[in-house]
């Protein structure tokens, strides 16, 4: 395998070759953390039993994407309700209305879930469902349907793990300023108290937020998410600064009320992999993935420093200069509960590299280089690996890996049947990346496929397919893809099948 470079930067073969070379990887990065790599000669992440028994193998979804029954029995109307209605806002002006039709259809998701064999389902709840306004007088008939949702989980034998948000804020309190309200802590807190009062004798597993990148950053910086505002940078900031805020409160206010709680918090992680093996390169990607060096929101220490470490990152607050907003440094002490695990959701990495000065440099992906249905995911199976084992040298925290997948352009064959080879193919390498990172050493206490189902994909609408299961929007007829099959086997073998092919070099994506 050659890993020369060609003068003008990074050969193709190289890149291409980043994440090839799985095991040299295991090794440089094992012996970077002082551990002894166990298995060096195995290719491909193989070899063994790597997957704890208690792994839990699992899928996700969340409220507004799934549920429909957007007025039904007292529900209000939340900030993606309006913005659907909103011309332009998203793909050919799908809405979440009637979605998977969800809130319906919910035993018989459940006994898809049975059949796949999955040991948890991360869901969350609709704010709104609960609280129509937000705060005040909660919804008796809202809170019912989660409790029998509940219920029909654990009789199923699938432990619930459960998102207090995923995006679907109350209208009504975007109305009293949503995040930039410095209450909106406090709505919060009292929010995740309730949940935690009716379901917390039954679920014990909770994530305070899904996110805080696209709630915060897509919605009130890019305006490309529900409510579709561009704040001024400086607002953004404060924004973000009290969504963290309401996530120390929600913490605060589920451990008061749940019994044995064990308590996460969600981040759309941005994985970065180096582009060669090289301990020069894979420090660069280290230093990439920690950086908070440009105005956007796509970073992770902005985001999980304040909430884990208690600080801003240095850097960001000299990126933001004069825009960094005031506040009281005891607002960090609120932000930063102890929590039990991190959420990471993974879809793809992007490739970094030693610049010539010294500092990471971004390798762009190759022209024509494999991607899934969405313009954002290049196939790249070793963020699996890179993501979950940077964050846990940072931040010493287990992870979950909250959701993972990928978009495909699915139909219906003339056989009756969904073929889905590329999902197939991206969850093998994907988990056998994860796999490598757990022989690493990386504590990772689940993998939660997302989707269950085709879904409700937010501005894109119901364009994208992310499912194990396709459901054909026409009559809401669910149709397990081959995906289904191929991670219940997965499921049943607590991962052995990953292996059955024997080592493969899991991210070579291309001859
Ligand atoms: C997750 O978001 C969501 O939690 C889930 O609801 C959603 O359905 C799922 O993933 C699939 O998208 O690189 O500038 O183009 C993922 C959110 C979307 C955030 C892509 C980063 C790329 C921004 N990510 N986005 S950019």
């Amino acid at each position: 395998m050659t890993t020369g470079s060609s003068s003008s930067g990074v050969s193709r073969r190289k890149f291409l070759g980043v994440s090839a070379m799985g095991v040299a990887a295991t090794a440089a990065s094992a012996q970077a953390a002082g551990k002894k790599n166990k298995d060096p000669g195995k290719g491909g992440g193989g070899g063994g039993e790597v997957f704890p028994k208690d792994f839990i193998w699992g899928v996700a979804t969340a409220s507004y994407q799934v549920e429909g029954g957007a007025t039904e029995d007292g529900r209000g109307p939340s900030v993606w309700d309006v913005f659907t209605k909103k011309k332009g806002a998203v793909f050919e002006g799908h809405t979440g209305d009637v979605a998977c039709d969800h809130y319906h259809r919910y035993k018989e998701d459940i006994a898809l879930m049975k059949t796949l064999g999955v040991k948890g389902y991360r869901f969350s709840v609709s704010w709104t469902r609960v609280l129509p306004e937000g705060v005040g007088t909660p919804n008796p008939k809202g809170i019912d349907f989660y409790s029998r949702l509940v219920d029909e989980l654990l009789k199923n034998g699938i432990q619930p793990l459960c998102t207090v948000f995923h995006w679907d804020y109350p209208q009504a309190l975007y109305k009293k300023g949503g995040w930039l309200n410095r209450d909106s802590a406090e709505w919060f807190g009292e929010y995740s108290a309730l949940l935690g009062e009716k379901l917390g004798d039954r679920i014990k597993v909770w994530a305070t937020q899904n996110e805080p990148q696209c709630f915060i950053g897509l919605a009130l910086l890019d305006g490309v998410h529900a409510p579709g505002d561009k704040l001024k940078f400086t607002d953004y900031l404060t924004a973000a600064h009290n969504g963290m805020r309401a996530h120390g409160r929600s913490v605060q206010a589920l451990r008061a009320k749940v019994k044995d709680a064990k308590i996460g918090y969600v981040l759309a992680a941005q994985i970065t992999q180096p582009a060669t093996t090289s301990p020069e390169d894979i420090e660069a990607a280290r230093t990439a993935i920690f950086a908070v060096n440009n105005r956007s929101e796509w970073n992770n220490a902005w985001w999980t420093d304040p909430v884990v470490l208690g600080k801003y990152p240095e850097d960001g607050i000299a990126t933001f200069g004069k825009d960094m907003p005031k506040f009281n440094p005891r607002d960090l002490e609120e932000m930063k509960q102890p929590i039990d695990y991190l959420g990471l959701n993974i879809y793809k990495a992007d490739t970094y590299k030693r610049g010539a000065n010294g500092k990471p440099e971004q390798v762009p992906v190759p022209p024509g280089y494999p991607r899934s249905g969405v313009d954002w995911q290049p196939i790249t199976p070793s963020c699996m690996y890179w993501g979950p084992r940077f964050f846990y040298d940072r931040y010493k925290m287990p992870a979950t890996i909250t959701e993972n997948g990928l978009s495909t352009r699915d139909q219906v064959f003339l056989d009756g049947k969904v073929h889905d080879p590329q999902r197939i193919d991206y969850m093998h390498r994907v988990l056998l990346e994860l796999s490598r990172a757990i022989k690493d050493g990386v504590p990772i206490g689940g993998y939660y496929a997302w989707s269950l189902l085709d879904n409700f994909e937010w501005s894109d609408g119901y364009k994208q397919r992310f499912g194990l299961v396709y459901v054909d929007y026409t009559n809401l007829k669910r149709v397990p893809k081959d995906s289904f099959d191929w991670y219940r086997k997965v499921i049943a073998s607590n991962g052995r099948t990953l292996l059955d092919k024997g080592p493969v070099p899991v991210a070579q994506v291309t001859a």
